[in-house]
């Protein structure tokens, strides 16, 4: 199996972790740069990490991955075993996957990539950092009382994670008012599919920071679906569209 995708992107995490979880051998063919755009474009016309190559099957979307995965080698299981179970882990990881991806990369885009842009837009970075309580408020009322957000650790908790270290890393770490997610946070770091996943996320950070030619661009950063919705929700929308047309900015191509 090779697995075609950049460190420093959290799906590409989430898919690496339920893989070393899996104990599934694979190879790494990373995707770090503007030549490497045409290798991703031939297996995923949405041109995004992460793809999976498994013989003749490519498989694109980490979720989407995530359940090939589960299927393909099903123990051990990141999934519990009774449907609404695994119904509500689905559901975190979509949760992780739309919704606090989109609030954390706005978040990344005003204190990290473009620092201007939050002085330039006043209340932009306010409202993003509202958004982003409400969504821990969420998490901590989900955990309710357990260890992880299902029964046992699963791919709730591998979705939600890489977030956690980009929260903290942007800083915005859990504070005291959700001590249960704070517990989770300092659970899940100790796991060790998802501490060696963190590690490549961090050197694939820095490997495209050091990178002229790298496809991470925060000079000219990639938007899409539910990523825009945040943009909008903290009033970015016409900044989006200044970006795109001074070609600042881009989407993800028609497939
Ligand atoms: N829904 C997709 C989203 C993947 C995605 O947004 N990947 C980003 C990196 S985090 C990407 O490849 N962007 C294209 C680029 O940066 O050129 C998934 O779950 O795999």
């Amino acid at each position: 199996m090779e697995l075609h995708d950049n460190p420093f992107s959290p799906f590409a995490f989430k898919v690496r972790a339920a893989l070393y979880e899996k104990g599934c051998g694979f190879e790494k063919r990373e995707v770090l740069r503007h030549a490497d755009r045409e290798r991703l474009l031939g297996l995923n016309p949405r041109g995004e990490v992460p793809a999976l190559v498994d013989g003749d099957t490519v498989v694109f979307d980490s979720k989407l991955i995530c359940a090939y995965l589960e299927e393909r080698f099903p123990e051990p299981p990141l999934l519990p075993k009774d449907p609404a179970g695994r119904a509500r882990c689905r559901q975190l990881e979509l949760k992780a996957d739309t919704e606090i991806d989109a609030c954390l990369i706005v978040l990344a885009t005003l204190k990290l990539f473009r620092p201007e842009v939050a002085g330039q837009h006043p209340g932009a970075l306010d409202r993003a950092a509202e958004i982003w309580q409400r969504h821990c408020a969420f998490l901590e009322e989900a955990l309710a009382g357990r260890d992880w957000f299902a029964d046992d650790f699963s791919l709730a908790d591998i979705a939600l994670a890489p977030h956690f270290a980009s929260a903290a890393f942007v800083g915005f770490p859990v504070g005291a008012e959700q001590p249960a997610l704070a517990a989770w946070v300092e659970r899940v770091s100790q796991r060790a599919s998802v501490q060696q996943a963190t590690r490549e996320m961090a050197e694939g950070f820095a490997q495209s920071q050091a990178d002229p030619d790298s496809m991470f661009d925060t000079n000219r950063l990639h938007w899409r679906n539910d990523r825009i919705e945040a943009l909008l929700r903290c009033g970015l929308g016409r900044w989006l569209l200044d970006e795109l047309d001074a070609d600042r900015a881009f989407l993800s191509p028609i497939p």
